[in-house]
This record gives C-alpha cells, sequence and structure tokens, in this order.
C-alpha cells in the first residue's frame, strides 16, 4: 500500500501567523509548522523504539515531512504505477514526459567542456562579472537608465532560492523596515526564506477565489495601509501559484502606491519567457519600476527560462539611488555571502554567460524558449477542451486565462487527495497543477481525473 501524499501548504496558514512584531514568537510559529504533524495536525514527540537508538545525542530529533512541492516528488518515484503522472514541482517536460536539456545549453556545454584554457578556480565572492552584467541587462533592457548610470549591483547567485535569501539577509541588517508582505497565496518556500533570513512576514491580498482572478481591490487596501517602507514581494511575472497576473494597467497602478508609500519592491522574477513567451514582455512589470527613478530588489532564476534547474544559477540585483550607494550595498553582500557559500559555482553561469553575450546563441535560445511558453499554452487548451468534452461540472476557462507554468485548478484538498489514491496524479494540496508536466498522451487521464474528482469528491 502506498500512503497517500500529505502536503502541507502554507498557503493554508493565515496571515496572523506571520504578523507577530516578536521575533521569538515568529520563530516558534515556524518551527511549529516544520514539525511533523499527526492525522489531526498536531505536532508529534519523538519516540526513540530501542535502547540504541536512545542512545544517540540525537534521538530527540523528530522526523521532519516532506518539503510541501519537492515531497510531491518524493512521493511520485515511490509510487510503481505506469499511469502515474507527476504535475507537482514546476519543472519542463516534453511531449514524451522527459526532462528537457536545450540544445542551445547543450551546445555551450560541450563548447565549454572542450576549452582547455578553461579552469575551475574559485569565482569572486559575486561570482561571474560578465554573467552578472548580462543579467542585469536581460531583466532592466540594454539602454535602461539604472545600467547605464551604474545604479545597479548585481551578485550571482544560487538560483532564485539563494538570490531571494540573501536579499532577505541584507535587508534585515541594513534596511529600516524589516517586515515583508507577501501575496496571498504565493509561493510556499517565500515565508520559509524571508522568516529564517529575519524578516516579519505578513500578506496582503492577491486572489480572489470568487472570480478567479486578481483581488485588485483587496491589494490596494492592502498595501495602501502597510506601514511606510514595508517591503512587498511582487511576482514579476507568471505568479506563482495562480498564474494570475495584474495587466499593464494595473501594475501602473500599483506602481504609484508603492511609490506613493515609500514601500520598497522586492520582485522575484522566476519565469521571464514563460509567462508570454517573450523576455521583454514578460520583464515588463519590473522595467515600470526600474525605470521611475527608484530603488528595488530583484531575484532572477534560470532554472526554467535556461532549463538549468539543478545548476543552480541566478542573480540577486539591488537597485539604488546612485552609482555610489550601489556599489558600497554590493560590499556588504559580500558579507552576507561568504561565511554562508563563499562563492557561487562556475559551470551553470559559464553557460548562461555565453548564450547571452552571443547573439546567434540568444536567437536560438530565444526560439526555444518560445517553444516551451507555447506547448504550455496548447497543453491548457487541450485540457479544458477535454473537461468540456466530458462535460464536467464548472466554468473551466480559468485554465485558459490564467498565464505561466501553473493552473490553479480550484480543487480542494480532498479532490486532490482522491486523484492521487485513484488515479495516481501528483500534484500539490492547493490545487496547482503543473501545465509542463503535461502532454497529449496524458490529458486524457488528468481530464478523466478531475472529471472524476469533481462529480464524487464534494
Ligand atoms: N520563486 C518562485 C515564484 C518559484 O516558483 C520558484 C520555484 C523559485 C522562486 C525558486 O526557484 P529556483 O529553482 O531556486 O530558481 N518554484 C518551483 C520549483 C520547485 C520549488 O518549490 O523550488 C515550484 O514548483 O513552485
Amino acid at each position: 500500500m502506498r500512503p497517500p501524499i500529505t502536503v502541507p501548504s502554507f498557503s493554508n496558514y493565515s496571515s496572523s501567523s506571520y504578523s507577530s512584531p516578536s521575533c521569538d514568537r515568529r520563530l516558534s510559529t515556524l518551527v511549529r509548522h516544520l514539525l511533523p504533524m499527526d492525522s489531526h495536525g498536531d505536532s508529534v514527540s519523538a519516540s526513540p523504539t530501542s535502547a540504541f537508538q536512545a542512545d544517540s545525542v540525537f534521538a530527540h530529533v523528530v522526523r521532519a515531512p516532506e518539503d510541501p512541492i519537492l515531497g510531491v516528488t518524493v512521493a511520485y518515484n515511490k509510487d510503481p504505477s505506469p499511469v502515474k503522472l507527476n504535475l507537482g514541482v514546476g519543472a519542463y517536460r516534453t511531449e514524451e514526459g522527459k526532462p528537457l536539456v536545450l540544445n542551445v545549453v547543450r551546445r555551450v556545454e560541450e563548447q565549454l567542456v572542450n576549452d582547455r584554457s578553461r579552469n575551475k578556480e574559485y569565482l569572486p565572492i559575486v561570482g561571474l562579472a560578465d554573467f552578472n552584467k548580462l543579467s542585469a541587462k536581460l531583466i532592466f533592457g540594454a539602454n535602461s537608465p539604472v545600467i547605464q548610470e551604474n545604479r545597479v549591483t548585481t551578485v550571482q547567485s544560487l538560483s532564485g532560492t539563494g538570490a531571494l535569501r540573501v536579499g532577505g539577509e541584507f535587508l534585515a541588517r541594513h534596511y529600516h523596515q524589516r517586515t515583508i508582505y507577501l501575496p496571498q497565496p504565493t509561493w510556499g518556500n517565500h515565508p520559509k526564506i524571508f522568516t529564517l533570513a529575519g524578516l516579519s512576514v505578513k500578506t496582503y491580498r492577491y486572489y480572489a477565489p470568487a472570480t478567479r482572478g486578481l483581488d485588485f481591490q483587496g491589494l490596494l487596501e492592502d498595501l495602501g495601509s502597510a506601514p511606510s517602507g514595508s517591503v512587498v514581494l511582487l511576482h514579476a511575472c507568471a505568479h506563482n501559484p495562480t498564474g494570475v497576473d495584474p495587466t499593464p494597467e494595473q501594475w501602473e497602478q500599483i506602481r504609484q502606491l508603492i511609490r506613493s508609500k515609500a514601500l520598497l519592491p522586492f520582485f522575484d522574477s522566476a519565469y521571464q519567457g514563460f509567462a508570454s513567451g517573450s523576455l521583454d514582455a514578460d520583464a515588463h512589470s519590473v522595467r515600470i519600476f526600474a525605470a521611475d527613478g527608484g530603488e528595488l530588489l530583484l531575484a532572477q532564476s534560470y532554472a526554467k527560462n535556461m532549463g538549468m534547474y539543478g545548476e543552480r544559477v541566478g542573480a540577486l540585483s539591488v537597485v539604488c539611488k546612485s552609482a555610489d550607494v550601489a556599489s558600497k550595498v554590493e560590499s556588504q553582500l559580500k558579507l552576507v555571502i561568504r561565511p554562508m557559500y563563499s562563492s557561487p559555482p562556475i559551470h551553470g553561469a559559464s553557460i548562461v554567460a555565453a548564450i547571452l553575450k552571443d547573439r546567434d546563441l540568444f536567437h536560438e535560445w530565444t526560439v526555444e524558449l518560445k517553444g516551451m511558453a507555447d506547448r504550455i499554452i496548447t497543453m491548457r487548451q487541450q485540457l479544458l477542451d477535454a473537461l468540456r468534452a466530458r462535460g464536467t461540472p464548472g466554468d473551466w476557462s480559468h485554465i485558459i486565462k490564467q498565464i505561466g507554468m501553473f493552473t490553479f485548478t480550484g480543487l480542494n484538498a480532498e479532490q486532490v487527495s482522491f486523484m492521487n489514491k485513484e488515479y495516481h496524479i501528483y500534484m500539490t494540496s492547493d490545487g496547482r497543477i503543473s501545465m509542463a508536466g503535461l502532454s497529449s498522451k496524458t490529458v486524457p487521464h488528468l481530464a478523466d481525473a478531475i472529471h472524476a474528482a469533481v462529480t464524487r469528491v464534494v
């Protein structure tokens, strides 16, 4: 018997769990959530089963639950069923259901391996200089004033997660406001990253389940009443998990509100190119903030858009009012990074830099990226058609309205659990499915499962 997946979701926690001004209470809340739960959601204590175990100085260590997202893959890997389908983690798969290494990445990797002049010396603390410059150019645009005026400092990071953590620790040390507002819901790792970085986490309304769209009024109200100076986490595009982004007009209103209240925007850009298929269009939100002369932080990831997941390639940028401030900020970022991991890895960043630097390689990348984005859009249409063909109750048009890697289906935890047990479908308990994990062959199986869940599990 395979145990059902248990995927505790941070998105279910009330915002008040993170609202305490007391660091102790915040940490104890977090620690409570990281302890294992019994079936009633209560923490359970360790019970050593043998004298041998009790001898261990670690005998008191309790087993932690699997991660709500990465744990889905762990459960999937244990399932022997031939029809199993992993729609949990946001990782691109081909029509054949296989992970994809982009052709352009393979080609550059071969060139690098064959280049005998290359070595594996340590990179500087801030990483590969070329990579940092090119990453800033990719997101802000080549003609951005923040680049031309040297007002941005960019450091290489351990993918998007590492950029968020280093940025969070920098803010906890050097910024006067320790509160960060996260959209509700958000990527499950955000609250943990920022809490452990030393910030106090609060939430702002973002998603309206009734419309399956943006709660724009709620967002404006919550950010409007946030204390001046608070940090605001914004998903640059392809919001995870909802797939709901503000329109350009709404972004402009958000920008005006944030600037008028002197809030500090911290962008998380994990999906540039995946929302629309265009790198420039997906950078729109970041660019309007960068163009207004104000300050911001930005975490960038090449996990998805270049398929560099396990290479851990990303960047943290801090846009400042002057080049002088930016260079001082960089000197302090080095003090955050050095005792944490000393310096970042060279391999993945060298591949990314080579692709960003060369016009032909860059073009080849954009074509492959568009191919991935388009395949996801096709999957959306196919899933919607399959549900309509089955007469599945409900309006499923949000499947094609939402953008990026995920569909926030609206399925509840019981329905998710049912689909797991009866159909071997693996997804996060909040009802999010990774469209990138679907293919034409598996759409019917998923549609059957959703139809059964909706009609049999209330
Ligand atoms: N920010 C957001 C909004 C993300 O969705 C992710 C990845 C990251 C940052 C961090 O990605 P890096 O790999 O560190 O660059 N979220 C995916 C991947 C699985 C995970 O939870 O890390 C997801 O499925 O939500």
